[in-house]
């Protein structure tokens, strides 16, 4: 090998060496390998070469092809190498730090109390049922005996789709005013007997201190035979007990009139007035005491089992219904039935519950948060 190229050699893998970084090495490579690379041009000088010159001298110049790129080869690899050693070092975990703080949700009250509403009447053989919000006049008014021209679809405030949406058998489109529909569509699917819970929202156009234009209810429906009203006031009694967590209620049943149910109660619950708050429990007829009307119960009306495709001489039923939002508020002493929607979240922060608190009878369902 002429010196020139011993030096050129030499001086590639000496560069090589002190390569700091893959840019360095590249460039080494362009120098040598490139197209127009000193290794590159020695390469074509074998085409001018006898045949006799080329046997001896193209292993010699394959052989310093070779040699820079082994050389290139390895010193990528050892760069590399370093890299993710360096890499790794500065990935290292301190286990031993506190865990990062992450942003808190909590469960909104109402959820909380109608999971507690599902545990108790589960435990009484009751199951969840769900339907649509969006719903047509059928299930909503005429299969619970409001027919078009009964004064009460006016009292609910019903929010009505325009002429183009409308049912496939021709009814309105609206938002539902109550969940019973849930329970008319859980009979026509199911039959009888029954026992359902139906939690939801529902819509009415009213807004004031005390009404929002959407809300949440419970309605309860149990369908059997022989079913009747001392059957409603044991289920009422002891689902008011577990949901208040308190023996001492005491309720009052009060005739009134739902078009759904015939007869109908409403019932009301004896409260104290201690440190200026109403508190559940006695008499409220007792001195200091009162009653407080919550709930709206009654058998169900033999028209609308017969409007489910069910036989009333047969079948009997009684029906429930109260506000969630307004269960909540009681139990947990909320004021403004406002804040409920505000989503505040110092608000919910305060009366919001864990998550990991799930209710459950034999924990006792209200909450600790
Ligand atoms: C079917 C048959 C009967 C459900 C009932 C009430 C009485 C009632 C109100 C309570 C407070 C609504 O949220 S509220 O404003 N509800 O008073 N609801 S009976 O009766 C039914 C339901 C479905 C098939």
């Amino acid at each position: 090998m002429s010196t020139e190229q011993e030096k050129q050699v030499s001086d590639t893998l000496a560069r090589l060496d002190a390569a700091a970084s893959a840019g360095d090495v590249e460039a080494i490579r362009v120098e040598a390998l490139g197209k127009a690379g000193w290794i590159s041009a020695l390469m074509k000088t074998l085409g001018k070469m006898t045949p006799e010159e080329r046997q001896s001298e193209g292993p010699r110049i394959q052989g310093i092809r070779a040699r820079v790129a082994d050389a290139i080869e390895a010193k990528k690899t050892a760069l590399e190498a370093a890299e993710l050693e360096a890499r790794l070092a500065t990935e290292t975990l301190d286990l031993t730090l506190p865990a990062p703080s992450v942003p808190k949700g909590s469960v909104h009250p109402v959820s909380q109390v109608m999971d507690e509403l599902s545990e108790i009447f589960a435990d009484l053989g009751f199951s969840v049922a769900t339907g649509p919000e969006i719903e047509d006049d059928w299930y909503n008014f005429t299969a619970l005996n409001m027919p078009e021209s009964h004064p009460a679809r006016a009292m609910h405030d019903t929010f009505y789709f325009g002429d183009n949406h409308r049912a496939p058998n021709g009814g309105k489109m609206l938002l539902r005013t109550h969940t019973s529909p849930v329970q008319i569509r859980t009979m026509i699917a199911e039959g009888a007997p029954l026992r359902i819970i139906a939690p939801g929202r529902v819509y009415r156009s009213d807004s004031d201190a005390t009404h929002t234009p959407m809300f949440h209810q419970v309605e309860g429906l149990v369908i059997d035979r022989d079913i009747h009203l001392g059957h409603l006031k044991w289920t009422l009694e002891t689902f008011l007990k577990a949901f208040f967590e308190t023996d001492d209620i005491v309720l009052r049943l009060r005739p009134s009139y739902f078009p759904f149910t015939e007869p109908s109660v409403e019932v009301d619950v004896g409260f104290a007035i201690e440190n200026g708050k109403r508190v559940l429990g006695g008499s409220g007829d007792a001195p200091g005491h009162g009653w407080m009307e919550l709930l709206g119960s009654g058998m169900v009306n033999r028209r609308v089992i017969a409007f489910a495709g069910l036989d009333p001489d047969e079948w009997q039923g009684f029906a429930f219904g109260v506000g969630v939002d307004r269960l909540a508020m009681l139990k947990y002493g909320m004021d403004d039935l406002r804040a409920f929607f505000d989503g505040d979240a110092r608000w919910l922060s305060h009366y919001g519950f864990s998550g990991l608190d799930q209710p459950t009878l034999s924990g006792g369902v209200g909450a600790k948060a």
